[in-house]
């Protein structure tokens, strides 16, 4: 089967439809990516395996123009981006600033952090402003992770003609080997995770929210604050988590483990998906990362193990759609690895990592209908239990 016979048909909806979370209605189109339940996520017809290693920007340019640049493209791009990351507006930095020490998860500072930089400056036109703000995400990321650990702003001033990985880890103050495992990681996590089609939650939500003609940055906010949920984003923190409390790699400890969390109702971090009907090859490609990168890490080991064993477990429920690995089941582990030891950080790499594929997916909704836009989205919802009443 090819993977446009995989794409979903158009179909009657019925009762059964209703109260599913819009499971498999199709909605739209999408034109930066799609994904092939059994092969996974393509960007604009790519398999994702085929871009793992490629750089950010390249695939940035290919989301956003929906073919690769060649090299002199490739060149202009990237300066085009350190360009808009050069003005940097200090008042969204003040802002964030004087949220600390404060509380909060690092996905509020991400959302605020983004509403933030649109109240500086925001063009209204949604490609402009979705540009100026992916050059600007490695100063907000750095900015968020040492003002939350009580470093002020980043001391190092910031070199956009690094990269964007490559300055926003600079910003943090990390050189050397450190710096370039931490770098090598981030650059794949990022481009792995930029687009996942049009209606997972986080990239429907920010879409939703721009139909109202809502600012990009208003729009990414939101789309920010979706991403943040347990269920969806927040994932890869849980996922760590999950991993670490495991604490063995011994494969019958594994399933005694799993065999307990499903006992007691909890879900099995890593696995399972509501889309994808076998291992995501996302979690395969960081799996061959680990193994270049960190192979005697614990907590490596652990997710090694966990791929084998979890499935075979998962797969005696018929209700488990798919017990397979998702994308989330190593990426924590490869992220600890090299240095960031806190799982409440992670979904703020895979938020800035979306933040490509759903600006990428608004600028296209803005320019349907021969540029009219999509409409704002109105799906309905059918009143029940609510017979008509008149006060006395
Ligand atoms: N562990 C335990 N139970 C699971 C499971 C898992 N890994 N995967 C599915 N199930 C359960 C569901 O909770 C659901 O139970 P219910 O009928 O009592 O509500 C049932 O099996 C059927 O679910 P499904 O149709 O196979 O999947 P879904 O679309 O409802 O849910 C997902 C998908 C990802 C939320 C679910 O697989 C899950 O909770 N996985 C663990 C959390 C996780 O790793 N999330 C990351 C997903 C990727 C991402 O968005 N970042």
């Amino acid at each position: 089967m090819s993977d446009s016979e995989e794409q979903p048909t158009l179909f009657e909806i019925n009762e059964g439809h209703l109260d599913t979370g819009l499971r498999g209605i199709p909605v739209g189109t999408c034109r930066t990516s799609f994904v092939s339940p059994t092969k996974g996520v393509h960007y604009v017809g790519y398999p994702i395996s085929d871009l793992a290693e490629m750089s950010p920007e390249d695939i940035i340019f290919l989301l956003f123009e929906k073919r690769l640049p060649n090299r002199q493209e490739s060149q202009d791009f990237s300066k085009d981006l350190a360009a808009r990351a050069e003005e940097m507006p200090a008042g969204a930095l003040r802002i964030l600033e004087s949220m600390t020490p404060g509380g909060g998860h690092p996905m509020d500072w991400l959302s605020v952090g983004i509403q933030a930089l649109g109240m500086a400056e925001t063009t209204g036109d949604v490609r402009a402003d979705s540009l100026n703000l992916i050059a600007r995400m490695p100063e907000l990321m750095a900015s968020i992770f040492l003002l939350r650990g009580g470093h002020g702003l980043p001391k190092s001033g910031s070199d956009p003609e690094r990269g964007l990985v490559e300055n926003f880890v600079h910003l943090l103050g990390i050189e050397g080997v450190e710096a370039e495992n931490m770098i090598r990681v981030l650059r794949t996590f990022l481009v792995l995770h930029m687009d996942h089609g049009g209606g997972n939650l986080s990239t429907f939500s920010g879409k939703c929210v721009a139909s109202g003609r809502a600012s990009l940055f208003a729009a990414m906010s939101s789309a920010m604050n979706a991403l943040s949920g347990p269920l969806h984003g927040r994932a890869n923190q849980s996922c760590l988590e999950f991993v670490q409390r495991i604490g063995t790699s011994d494969p019958e400890k594994i399933e005694a483990f799993v065999r307990s969390e499903l006992a007691a109702k909890r879900p099995i971090y890593g696995f399972g998906h509501a889309v994808l009907r076998a291992e995501d090859p996302r979690a395969a490609a960081q799996i061959a990362l680990g193994g270049e990168i960190c192979p005697d890490d614990e907590n490596y080991k652990i997710v090694k193990a966990l791929r084998e064993v979890a499935p075979k477990v998962l797969a005696e429920n018929p209700k488990i759609s798919n017990p397979f690995a998702n994308v989330d089941v190593a990426s924590g582990a490869l992220l600890h690895a090299v240095g960031f030891h806190k799982p409440e950080y992670f979904t703020t790499f895979f938020g800035w990592a979306r933040v490509v594929g759903i600006s990428a997916q608004i600028i296209d909704e803005r320019n349907a209908r021969g540029g009219r836009g999509v409409p704002i989205y109105r799906p309905k919802y059918i009143g029940v239990n609510q017979p008509v009443q008149r006060l006395e």
